[in-house]
């Protein structure tokens, strides 16, 4: 039976395992990506495990969600990261080259490689045939000291495109035509591999639209075949020897099947505050918008933004909206700008800012009180924007700029027929770019070797080796679809504390409830309870940490989102899958406990264990791991496990 392009890449880095879905498997990991909200812990974990260098191909440090430096702690992590990089031989991106899945796929993403990334839109290589995942800090410091990596075998969708897409629908709108069909948890435990005769039509760019935002799916990660287009694109980049022609075999088998005729997409637009809540953009035509944002990981290459800047030439955008663009690379930024479109963005009003995540994760830019604002990005959750009760809407460039030019939502069709000379700008790649313009520190030329460590920068914590008795008081009972956003907010304001979990915490699921932190430390032993997909989002470690910090033991949920319940076994929490009618009658407040000698349950194989409920009735909860994470839950988390079989070896 021939193979999907996904076992085919997984086969040839295959270190443990059969290729069955759900079945857990071991792969060697090429290339690492870590970035600045989440590396700076990667790289502690990396210090405590007490090795020399990176063991990977290539590891790469980007500094990008947060470059406005506020003060010291920013500059601190980041020179910090520069020192990790430096030391340990990773390649180093300065605060301003871009957010690190565009800067990625610019300069290192190679057909047919495994990447590893501390960011869950990791996948976003997955354009060009990479196969990136996204996972925990730790999973990334591990890997990137030669070990492999650990995931369930997911199940291998085929999602074939036919046609063509028409003028004015963009590849944003194939992805959130999958998410209105599919949810935030259609994609839970499946790779999408996209296949069929639409393939071709489809830039490089476009795909990796499609890639970056699988992850809104819920998905492990998603992949296209190799083409001329790819091949095109890396030599542009100057990397045209990387290239490597890819595909799945003819008869190849599938999970599964989705047909999208691209020539049937209109444009599309996600409503707040989830990110497949999608309508077609007539549907909410007619809502007031003050503020509108091109850029971020999924829409902020030049082949977004020239889009939206010719729509703007030569006109004005409405006086009582604030457009701006965040190109998401300096690479994208440097073109425009060489090519004249800077200019003539900025002649229409718009406001040009600097390659960063910023606004996407509520750093800068936070939109005005009860106001609309309409962004090309990934994510919409409640409150990321940097303000409560946030109207976000995710859209394409396109329907951005008709945005701006309109001053409300308007589908770009029907403002092009009301205006008479506006056209479908279609999608254009740049000439040639010589890669090595890139703001990027190479191994080779480091500056510094040895770490420097400022003073908001702690250690990591560490948990005792799993007990008998697991239990407490139901600290939170939550709804579902909580997001880490919700678990630990990513605004400037707390996420300045990411090196220092002692301080952190303290803001541990503040956005639920307040007291949160201030009870957990108090009662000392307690669980979580939540409903479906709990800790859906990124990939922050911190939100397994911080409980984990604060003496919660368990979290008791309907689902877990795949990246999270890796987090909480990294850490030592114990992750248990209760059923609908358990969730309903356990309320806050109330004492729960598992019954078993957990310590010994977890060893001997266990697969559920009895809850008991103030000691009133019981319950049977699930627990699904492998041979492996058994063992970290055991030691007290992975760096205890890790460091034990370092030393054992
Ligand atoms: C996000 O988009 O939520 C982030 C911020 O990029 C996160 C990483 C993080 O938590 O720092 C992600 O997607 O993993
Ligand atoms: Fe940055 Fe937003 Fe992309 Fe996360 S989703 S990497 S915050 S641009």
């Amino acid at each position: 039976m021939g193979q999907t392009l996904t076992e085919k890449i997984l086969d040839d880095h295959l270190v443990e395992g059969d290729l069955e879905p759900g079945e857990e498997i071991g792969i060697e990991i090429d290339q690492v990506l870590t970035q600045d909200t989440t590396g700076t812990m990667v790289w502690l974990q990396f210090e405590a495990l007490e090795l020399d260098e990176v063991q990977t191909e290539l590891a790469a440090q980007y500094c990008d969600h947060q470059t406005y430096q506020f003060d010291f702690k920013n500059t601190d992590d980041h020179r910090f990261l520069r020192s990790a990089a430096g030391t340990y031989g990773a390649y180093f991106s300065r605060p301003g080259n871009g957010i690190c899945h565009n800067v990625h796929k610019e300069n290192f993403a190679a057909p047919g490689k495994t990447m590893l990334g501390s960011d869950s839109h990791t996948p976003t290589p997955g354009g060009l045939g990479e196969l990136a995942i996204g996972a925990g800090g730790l999973d990334v410091a591990v890997a990137m000291g030669g070990g492999p990596y650990f995931v369930e075998m997911p199940e291998v969708v085929n999602v074939r495109l036919e046609g063509e897409l028409p003028d004015w629908a963009s590849a944003k709108d194939l992805i959130l035509e999958m998410l209105r069909r599919l949810s935030v948890k259609g994609g839970v435990g499946k790779v999408f591999e996209y296949t069929g005769p639409g393939v071709e039509s489809l830039s490089v760019p476009e795909r990796t639209t499609i890639t970056n935002m699988g992850t809104e799916l819920g998905a492990t990660t998603s992949i296209f075949p190799t083409d001329d287009r790819t091949k095109n694109y890396l030599e542009r980049q100057g990397r045209g020897d990387e290239y490597v022609e890819l595909s799945a075999d003819e008869d190849a088998e599938y999970a599964d099947e989705i047909v999208v005729d691209l020539s049937a997409l209109e444009p599309l637009i996600s409503t707040p505050s989830m990110p497949d809540n999608v309508v077609p953009v007539r549907e909410v035509a007619g809502e007031d918008v003050e503020q509108v944002i091109v850029g971020s990981c999924t829409n902020g290459g030049y082949a977004d933004i020239l889009p939206a800047a010719k729509m703007v030439e030569g006109r004005e955008i409405q006086k009582d909206l604030e457009m701006i663009v965040a190109p998401g690379s300096k690479q994208a930024g440097e073109l425009l700008a060489r090519e004249g479109w800077t200019a003539e963005m900025m002649a229409a009003g718009v406001n040009v800012s600097e390659s960063t995540c910023g606004p996407c994760i509520g750093i800068g830019h936070v939109p005005a009180s009860d106001s609309v604002s309409l962004r090309t990005f990934n994510r919409n959750f409640e409150g990321r924007s940097g303000i409560e009760n946030d109207s976000v809407y995710l859209c394409s460039p396109q329907v951005a700029a008709a945005a701006a030019i309109k001053g409300e939502i308007v589908d770009p069709r029907d403002l092009a027929e009301e205006l008479g000379d506006l056209e479908s700008p279609g999608v254009e790649l740049p000439d040639q770019y010589d890669g090595s313009k890139a703001d990027i520190i190479r191994p080779d030329e480091a500056v510094d070797d040895d770490l420097i460590k400022g003073p908001n920068i702690g250690d990591v914590p560490l948990k005792d080796p799993l007990g008998a008795d697991i239990g407490g008081e139901t600290l939170l009972k939550m709804e579902d679809n909580i997001t880490t956003d919700h678990i630990i907010p990513a605004t400037s304001d707390i996420l300045k504390f990411r090196s220092n979990i002692e301080r952190l915490s303290e803001f541990t699921l503040s956005r639920v409830d307040e007291t949160f932190a201030e009870r957990a430390k108090a009662s000392d032993h307690g669980v979580l309870v939540a409903g479906e997909n709990y800790g859906q989002g990124s990939s922050r470690e911190h939100a397994a940490m911080c409980p984990m910090y604060l003496g919660v033991e368990a979290v008791l949920a309907q689902s877990f989102a795949r990246i999270h319940k890796a987090n909480l076994f990294n850490f030592g929490l114990l992750p248990l899958t209760i059923d609908g009618e358990t969730y309903d009658r356990i309320e806050q407040g109330d004492h729960v406990e598992v019954v078993d000698d957990v310590a010994a349950a977890v060893a001997g194989g266990a697969e559920e264990f009895t809850i008991r409920v103030d000691d009133d009735w019981e319950a049977t909860a699930q627990f699904d791991a492998s041979e492996r994470e058994r063992e970290i839950l055991a030691a007290g988390g992975k760096l205890t496990l890790t460091k034990q079989q370092y030393e054992g070896d």
